[in-house]
């Protein structure tokens, strides 16, 4: 389990963008996103580098909290 914020994420059009972002990193990846808290937990076997890097080539800045 991957456990980013992602602070820069604000309405739904950006929880959809970062959603996609994680499933085009790992199309088997479990997205489970929480807009209030600006929570993204992600499962996958990929490590967590990908899925920051995806964010943020999604125009997102990704911080992984554990
Ligand atoms: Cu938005």
């Amino acid at each position: 389990m991957h456990d980013f914020k992602v602070s820069d994420m604000t309405c739904g059009h950006c929880v959809a963008t970062v959603e996609k972002a994680v499933k085009g990193a790992d199309s088997s990846a479990k997205v489970n996103i929480d807009l209030g808290s600006h929570a993204v937990k992600i499962e996958s076997q990929k490590p967590a580098a990908v899925f920051a890097k995806a964010i943020e080539e999604a125009g997102y800045t990704g911080e992984l909290r554990s």
